[in-house]
């Protein structure tokens, strides 16, 4: 089976650079994919994309050097199955509450005996290799959210979640979940104190830590950090950000 660079990354103690899309389009995928990161996000969870469009963006990923990985609209088995059987090398599971729901979705990611995923690898082979369904469990990455009070209480446990590979904070729900709002960098220390308990806790049980970040300079600062998966922003945001900064830069003069 071709190597998961994340795990082959992670392995050499390098931090993963994602990137992540919300927007759902093949073509922005392609461009995704040849722009440096490690890997490239599709999400299915808050990204104008539907179940049909992400596997045209898994299949122009697989066609640059980035890894496909998919965040799930939620802790859904056959949804997650899809994204594993359309060639998703990683899942990202958001608001995982508790360690059932943990275990429910590192079970969906694994064949029996282990788990319960059904049998169907479709592109996973295409994209994998023939020997696809000998090394899929061993080789797919799993990342399960931790952004809600009730997922916080149980942090410890969930990071002891055999198959688990870590946990991986969204700072906006999380934000939102404590009462301060969603704040990109928190700068609050209730929020601040939150993130680092997930990574002083996926650490202690020997679990990988990601975080989505508001820039590239934040995510840099997380890596220095620890946390060893960081996505510097939404490729929607850069575009909105980059569009805004066009159109008043050629005004410039003018006015
Ligand atoms: C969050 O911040 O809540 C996320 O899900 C990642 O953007
Ligand atoms: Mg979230």
């Amino acid at each position: 089976m071709r190597n998961n660079n994340i795990r082959d990354m992670w392995a050499k103690g390098e931090a993963v650079v994602s990137a992540w899309l919300s927007i759902g389009n093949s073509y922005t995928a392609e461009i995704a994919g040849w722009a440096g990161y490690d890997c490239v996000l599709v999400d299915l969870q808050h990204g104008m994309t539907d179940i049909q469009t992400m596997i045209g963006m898994l299949q122009a990923i697989s066609s640059t050097p980035a890894t496909p990985i998919v965040r799930v609209p939620s802790c859904d088995a056959p949804v997650i199955m899809k994204a594993l059987d359309a060639g998703a090398f990683g899942i990202v599971c958001p608001m995982i509450n508790s360690v059932k729901e943990a275990e429910a979705f590192v079970a969906a990611t694994r064949y029996p005996p282990l788990g319960e995923r059904s049998f169907g690898p479709a592109r996973g082979l295409l994209y994998g290799g023939a020997d696809y369904f000998q090394h899929a469990d061993r080789s797919i990455v799993r990342l399960g959210m931790i952004e809600t009070l009730d997922g916080l209480n149980a942090l410890d446990e969930i990071c002891a979640v055999d198959g688990l590979d870590g946990i991986f904070v969204g700072p906006n729900d999380l934000g939102l979940a404590l009462g301060k709002g969603t704040l990109g960098d928190p700068t609050d220390e209730t929020v601040r104190e939150a993130i680092l308990r997930c990574l002083a806790s996926a650490k202690a049980h020997g679990k990988h830590a990601g975080i989505f970040c508001p820039s590239s300079s934040v995510a840099a600062r997380r890596s220095s950090e620890g946390f060893d998966f960081v996505v510097p922003n939404s490729e929607v945001n850069l575009l909105k950000s980059a569009l805004i900064a066009e159109a008043s830069g050629a005004r410039s003069i003018r006015n």
